[in-house]
């Protein structure tokens, strides 16, 4: 993106000339300068001197102080790992690497994860373990032009990444394109009109339809048994589980017809068998308690298409967060090390350490996934104090009631943010923060490609760079790791400590990639300065080869009954982001999607009395959430759907399960047991007070 600032002070911003979006920006993108200038932009610490007290304004020296105060007691109190650091998958890499290094390094804490759980962490989990590798897309996004295929399970890409779609015009014109998704959405959209075949399964049934496409890839004889046995292991005992998975048994579980399994199937096949066809997933195919073996299931099929470091053809995760493929690799998550390294491993213990100037036996193990992380906030034993950078929680985290408790429950919550969120009204201390146009570093994209990110404004005066925030904490804790808060020197540091790791920067600097007009693909090195396709030749795993784990489809763990008739089904909306703490202020973005809303099959408004434009109330065994009516033949009457932009009554987090994926870790956001109903009188003032402030 590009900035123009004007003599009046406001900005614009326009599309560059990029491989992945080639010039082109969504409508959050154009209007992204909009929140640069925000009226109600922090610019000063804040800090609540009592619990229950108002947050008043207080200079950064005492804002640290109390910052240190904190630490100190918590520690004291209930040792290392009573602070606790929540970071976010929007950070550059730079940010995201001294955040963990303050975490490990100075906090000497265990408890550190991030928001990209909530993320790909499915993805990221199946990859690892049949790769021995997680990048999103381990080919070039440009790769897709010339497909014959593309299966999408559980990706909006319409919405989501809007200057995507244009990569998927080559499909379409050959029919090619086939979405999987439990509503008609934009993208499934897309398939009509010859584009190709939307499958509408019920939420949750990815794996059977994915076992059944395999069957039928199987019984057609399609597969490519010499890619099978030179590349991978373990695929007779995918072969025997898909053979019971027969299109008709598929279609009892899933709702989608067999015809339409064999016709995926067929395209899928006859287009491999051309050397072009991808099998991609996004969070619709994630984001539940079986995620990582949906994904695996996915996986599976690509490597029976012998797909897989092919020329043309692949799998592949479609990363979400602005920095979702860079946050993950550089010590965000609990039990990893910078350069995506395992802290388990002694030899990355050692490596890491030497870079920090620690010893290994000073580094913190593993800690806990996000959603276990903030279960224990504030328990007996938990952490008492927690860090947060870069996620609204309150908004986005899954069974939202239980996290505010939780967070009110913390004997200091500090919350670095741009604006304030329904986070930081939970906060003891919040730090104002510089955002992405005022601020120097990196961020890798879905196809880990590394970016540069320029400070194209000087920031608000009274704001402070995260990098100078955690150089100066670790100074005031009296730590004797040194913190640099210049980015170019931070990524110097992040290079080394990514030496000889998954992904390895170690070739490259600020200086070099601002010498490309575009950035390379990692792993870079002095050896190979960028790595377009990492599967080529071999795959990342001790032997080389991919590795197939067997996959038994599950149900969502809410089940439907008497008391919880419909599934909820959440996702995103083209107009807002994320949380919506930055797009519920933007004018333009409000305008167009101005709250919640419920969609819903007139079939089940039939059933339930609810009329279009009505208030209606989604309960589940959680909680409940607010919106308003909307009646749409879009998707299956077994299902409503809510998006999460929104808050307090309006938050859909409200009703969501926070129970996870026992591989990954990842909430399952995707499906919960609701039922529904219109408002009714004695909530009705407060449900339409909170809706008329929109969220
Ligand atoms: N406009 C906009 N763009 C964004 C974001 C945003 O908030 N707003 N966020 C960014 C981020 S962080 C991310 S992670 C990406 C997410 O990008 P996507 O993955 O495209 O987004 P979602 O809307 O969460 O989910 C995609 C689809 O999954 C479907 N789905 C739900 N349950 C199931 C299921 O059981 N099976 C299948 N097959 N599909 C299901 C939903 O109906 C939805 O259409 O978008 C990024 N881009
Ligand atoms: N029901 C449901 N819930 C979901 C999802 C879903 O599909 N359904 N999707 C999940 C997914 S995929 C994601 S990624 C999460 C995202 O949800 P969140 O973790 O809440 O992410 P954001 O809304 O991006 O929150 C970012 C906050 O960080 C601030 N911020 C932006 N840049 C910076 C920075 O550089 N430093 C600091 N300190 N702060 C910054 C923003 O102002 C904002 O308040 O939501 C998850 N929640
Ligand atoms: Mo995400």
């Amino acid at each position: 993106m590009r900035l123009a600032p004007a003599p009046d002070g406001s900005v614009t911003v326009s599309g560059r000339d990029f491989p992945t979006n080639k010039g082109g920006l969504c409508q959050k993108g154009w209007t992204s300068a909009a929140l640069l200038n925000a009226p109600d932009r922090s610019r000063t610490p804040l800090i609540r001197d009592q619990k229950g007290g108002p947050l008043r304004e207080a200079s950064w020296d005492e804002a640290y102080s109390r910052v240190v105060l904190g630490v100190r007691a918590a520690q004291s109190l209930g040792g290392n790992d009573a602070v606790a650091v929540f970071g976010g998958g929007g950070l550059t890499n730079e940010k995201a690497y001294t955040l963990g290094k303050f975490a490990r390094a100075v906090l000497r804490t265990r408890y550190i994860d991030y928001n990209g759980r909530f993320c790909m962490s499915s993805a990221a989990a199946a990859a690892n373990r049949t790769f021995g590798l997680d990048r999103g897309l381990p080919f070039p996004v440009e790769d897709l032009a010339s497909a014959g295929s593309i299966l999408l399970v559980g990706s909006n890409v319409a919405e989501t990444m809007p200057p995507f779609v244009q990569h998927l015009a080559g499909v379409r014109h050959r029919g090619g394109l086939i979405v999987v998704d439990p509503r008609r959405s934009a993208t499934a959209a897309l398939t009509s009109d010859g584009g190709g075949v939307h499958l509408q399964p019920l939420p949750g049934s990815d794996s059977a339809v994915l076992l059944g496409i395999l069957h039928v890839v199987i019984a057609s004889g399609a597969l490519d048994e010499p890619f099978l046995n030179q590349r991978t292991t373990g695929w007779e005992a995918i072969a025997a589980r898909a053979s019971s998975w027969w299109p008709e048994r598929v279609e009892r579980e899933s709702g989608v017809p067999a015809e339409q399994i064999r016709h995926a199937a067929q395209v899928l096949s006859g287009a491999a068998a051309e050397g072009g066809s991808f099998v991609l997933t996004g969070r619709g195919a994630e984001q539940h308690a079986q995620g990582t073996d949906t994904v695996q299931a996915a996986i599976n099929l690509a490597l029976f298409l012998g797909l897989p470091g092919r020329a043309r053809g692949g799998f592949g995760t479609l990363t979400g967060q602005g920095n979702g493929q860079g946050g993950r690799e550089h010590g965000q998550k609990s039990d990893q090390l910078p350069g995506y390294r395992m802290i388990t491993d002694p030899a990355a213990r050692e490596h890491i350490a030497g870079i920090w100037g620690i010893s290994a036996g000073e580094l913190p193990g593993p800690g806990v996934p996000a959603v276990e992380l903030l279960r224990r906030l504030g328990t007996p034993d938990g952490p008492r104090m927690l860090f947060v950078h870069g996620s609204n929680l309150v908004v986005s985290s899954p069974n939202a009631q239980r996290v505010r408790e939780r967070l009110a429950a913390l004997d200091t919550l500090v919350v670095c943010d741009l604006v304030p969120s329904e986070t930081t009204e939970y906060a003891d201390v919040v730090l104002p923060v510089t955002q992405w146009a005022e601020e120097e570093g990196t961020m890798t994209n879905l196809e880990g490609r590394l970016l540069r990110r320029r400070r194209a404004l000087p920031p608000p005066d009274g704001v402070r760079d995260e990098l100078q925030i955690w150089h100066d904490l670790a100074a005031r804790l009296g730590s004797r790791v040194t913190f640099s808060d210049v980015a170019s020197e931070v990524f110097d540091e992040l290079a080394a400590a990514s030496a000889g790791g998954r992904s390895d920067y170690s070739g490259t600097s600020h200086a070099a990639l601002d010498a490309m007009s575009v950035g390379p693909q990692w792993p870079v090195t002095d050896v190979s300065p960028s790595t377009p396709r990492p599967f080529s030749e071999r795959f990342a795993t001790p032997d080389g080869k991919a590795v197939l784990h067997d996959v038994i489809p599950g149900r969502p763990d809410d089940e439907l009954g008497d008391e919880y008739d419909l599934y909820l089904v959440t996702g995103r909306l083209l107009a807002h982001y994320q949380s919506g703490a930055q797009t519920r202020r933007v004018r333009e973005l409000v305008g167009t999607e101005p709250g919640a809303f419920v969609a819903i099959h007139p079939l089940t408004a039939e059933r339930t009395g609810i009329g279009e434009g009505e208030l209606v109330e989604v309960t589940s065994a959680r909680g409940s959430a607010v919106g308003i009516a909307r009646l749409t033949r879009d998707l299956r009457p077994e299902i409503v759907f809510m998006p999460f932009h929104f808050a307090n009554l309006q938050a859909a987090n409200n009703v969501t399960n926070d129970r996870v994926d026992p591989v990954s870790g990842m909430p399952e956001f995707k499906v919960s047991a609701v039922r529904i109903r219109a408002v009714d009188d004695a909530w009705y003032d407060a449900v339409a007070e909170d809706v008329a402030v929109r969220g």
